[in-house]
């Protein structure tokens, strides 16, 4: 792979769903062991730290229909900025949750730089609510509908009328929707390779199938990590476990696959929960997924 010159920017949120603690998901990636695997792997890489992401105690929630609206999108808006200037220098970012309401801002960010950008999904949910749909007013229930253009509440704002175009758009590892979000899905352009494609095809054939879709008409790939795709199995420390899910040899192949083909220009790690994990094990398998991402091989 081509050596880049990652830059890391944490983002210590934990405001897209009920606290539980994923803002420490930055702080347990890196004390895995993170800069040192990504060195390893051949590549420059420099840390921005986190972004200042006041605690939640701090704050009073106005919108009970979209919990701590005003906060997450401040957030994503100094996110945003500090991703298209990662991006337009010529740095491959890489972004720690947080839960995963920050892809709002990391992907508002990366459309700055590259418009037609294509975008590859790993999660257990499809994030695809919108404050018309959503059950639980849970920001990180709703990223990729944000993204694709579909809400109108201040959410948006960070996309300056500029979204992604959703045919662009792969999930991998899916396996629990609500009904009307799971309706929009089907509504929209997006592609979705749910645990029954994996299972059916295996994760060869269904990375082959998403890098085709991704690569289509694009100017960049990124890739957005939900830490619970993994089976709680695997990924402990996730803040709400779902059966069913993938492998860490899977996952691992997966990225092993987008390294070879070395398509990415930006990626997250998002939903790691330190408390809920047991002695870290959590924290290294998202280290260890991002270094495989990034061309890591053990020879
Ligand atoms: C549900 C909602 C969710 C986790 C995203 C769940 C959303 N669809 N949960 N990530 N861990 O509330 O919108
Ligand atoms: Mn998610
Ligand atoms: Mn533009
Ligand atoms: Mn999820």
């Amino acid at each position: 792979m081509t050596t880049k010159h990652i830059r890391i920017i944490g983002v210590p949120i934990d405001y897209g769903a009920d606290r539980r603690g994923v803002d420490m998901g930055p702080s347990a990636i890196r004390y895995a062991g993170l800069h040192e695997k990504l060195r390893q792997a051949g590549h420059q890489v420099l840390d921005s730290g986190n972004l200042k992401v006041p605690v939640p105690e701090s704050r009073q929630m106005k919108h009970p229909k979209l919990k701590f609206l005003d906060e997450i999108v401040q957030v994503n808006q100094v996110l945003a900025r500090v991703v298209a200037k990662s991006v337009h220098d010529g740095e491959f970012p890489v972004v720690l949750g947080g839960d995963h309401s920050i892809a709002m801002g990391t992907i508002a960010g990366l459309l700055r730089v590259r418009p037609r950008l294509g975008m590859i999904w790993f999660d257990a949910h499809g994030d695809f609510n919108t404050e018309e749909t959503t059950p639980s007013g849970n920001v990180h229930g709703m990223p990729v509908a944000v993204a694709a253009g579909l809400s109108q509440s201040a959410l948006a704002l960070p996309f300056r009328d500029h979204f992604l175009d959703p045919a662009k758009i792969v999930y991998v590892g899916v396996r629990t929707l609500d009904p009307d979000e799971a309706e929009a899905l089907r509504q929209s352009q997006a592609t979705v390779f749910s645990m029954h494609e994996v299972d059916r095809y295996g994760m060869r054939e269904v990375m082959a199938r998403a890098m085709d879709i991704v690569t289509q008409g694009t100017d960049g790939v990124h890739l957005s990590f939900d830490i619970d795709a993994l089976d709680p199995l695997f990924a402990p420390g996730s803040g709400t476990p779902y059966s069913g899910g993938l492998t860490d040899r899977e996952a691992h192949l997966a990225l092993e696959l987008l390294a070879e083909a070395d398509i990415l220009t930006s990626m997250e790690m998002v939903e790691v929960n330190p408390i809920l994990d047991e002695h870290n094990r959590t924290g290294e398998l998202a280290a260890n997924l991002i270094a495989s991402a990034l061309g890591h091989r053990i020879i």
